[in-house]
């Protein structure tokens, strides 16, 4: 049987992703508008890992310029109302903009309210505000996580915010940005790894050369971001790239290569990723799925969100 991008989704089914972070996430939206501002400001500035404004400079920062400065303007209360609608994925101007946002504009977003909040410019959380029960237990498993998957949690619930019309297409195109510089590109070493496609994805990717890295996708090739579905095709991955992956440094350690059906290649690949939000102080646990085809090109690749530290060493050697 060829392989479909439905089947390679399930190549190295051995691999324990972190289940708990899309568990999280979903109780998470079972609480109320209130519960859920306060639980995130206490998770946001209680967690291990420190967010640092660095990343702003690969935000386009202006496209949340008009809407900070709104926000900054309104009264207190009304400000605590665009956060919870904000939250709660209520239908306002301010939740529709919101929704065009790109993820690090987001991530920008709130992260200026963060600092807002503590400096009394926005409205803070009530001072003592108590969590519900349910609230608590929610905040009590972020807590126990480790820090790349709080910050995975943070992610997912800050992408998922904001309001927008019925169906995806009416996504507006993002005005256009000059390229970004690449970096300077360094030799990658992947025990275990010899095969070029990959050695070459993960050096272009950490050069931001993201037209070399889609290059090394089949046409109708695929890529699967963690919990999330596959973006298919050379033309979605670019954009997806330049919209999420820059100031990204994948650092593969091992991995494993072996024989797929009709000549194609499995390999797995583990090691970390630094998010540029985060910088060195944390790496999220990874690994990368490959099925390289006939023509040496990426048919699918999968990024998996490991559950445990532990994985990192799990090649799927072991039956
Ligand atoms: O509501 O090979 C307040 C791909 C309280 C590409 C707040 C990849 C109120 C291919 C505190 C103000 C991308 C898939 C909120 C690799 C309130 C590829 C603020 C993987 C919300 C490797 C909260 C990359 C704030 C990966 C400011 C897995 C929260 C990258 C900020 C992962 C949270 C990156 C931030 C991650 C989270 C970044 C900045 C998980 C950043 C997370």
């Amino acid at each position: 049987m060829p392989y479909t991008i439905e089947s390679a989704r399930s190549i190295f089914p051995d691999t324990q992703v972190a289940s708990a972070v899309p568990t999280i996430v979903e109780s998470f939206e079972q609480l109320s508008a209130e519960d859920r501002l306060a639980l995130l400001w206490f998770a946001y500035t209680e967690m291990g890992v420190t967010i640092t404004p660095a990343a702003m400079q690969v935000a386009n920062m202006m496209f949340a310029e008009k809407t900070l400065a709104q926000i900054e303007q309104i009264p207190a209360a009304e400000q605590t109302q665009v956060m919870c609608d904000l939250i709660n994925h209520t239908d306002t101007p301010i939740c529709r903009t919101y929704s065009y946002f790109g993820m690090n504009v987001k991530l920008g977003f709130w992260y200026q309210l963060g600092e807002w909040m503590k400096q009394g410019i926005v409205a803070p959380i009530p001072e003592g505000y108590k969590l519900s029960a349910k609230a608590s237990n929610v905040l009590q498993t972020i807590r126990q996580l480790e820090g790349g998957q709080q910050l995975t949690v943070l992610r997912d619930i800050v992408v998922n915010m904001g309001h927008s019309p019925t169906t995806a297409t009416q996504k507006v195109e993002e005005p256009v940005v000059p390229p970004k510089d690449l970096a300077p590109r360094t030799k990658i070493v992947i025990e275990g790894i010899n095969n070029s496609t990959v050695l070459s994805y993960m050096e272009n990717m950490n050069a931001f050369d993201f037209e070399a890295a889609v290059a090394l996708f089949a046409e109708d090739g695929a890529l699967q971001p963690p919990f999330e579905e596959p973006i298919v095709g050379q033309e979605s991955i670019l954009a997806f790239m330049r919209e999420e992956c820059y100031g990204l440094k994948l650092i593969p350690e091992r991995g494993i290569s072996e024989p797929g059906e009709r000549g194609f290649t499995q390999i797995k690949v583990m090691g970390k990723v630094q998010t540029p939000w985060a910088g060195d102080s944390v790496g999220i646990n990874l690994a990368w799925r490959f099925l390289i085809n006939r023509q040496g090109k990426i048919f699918f690749v999968a990024i998996d969100v490991l559950a445990s530290p532990q994985e990192l060493l799990n090649l799927g050697l072991v039956k």
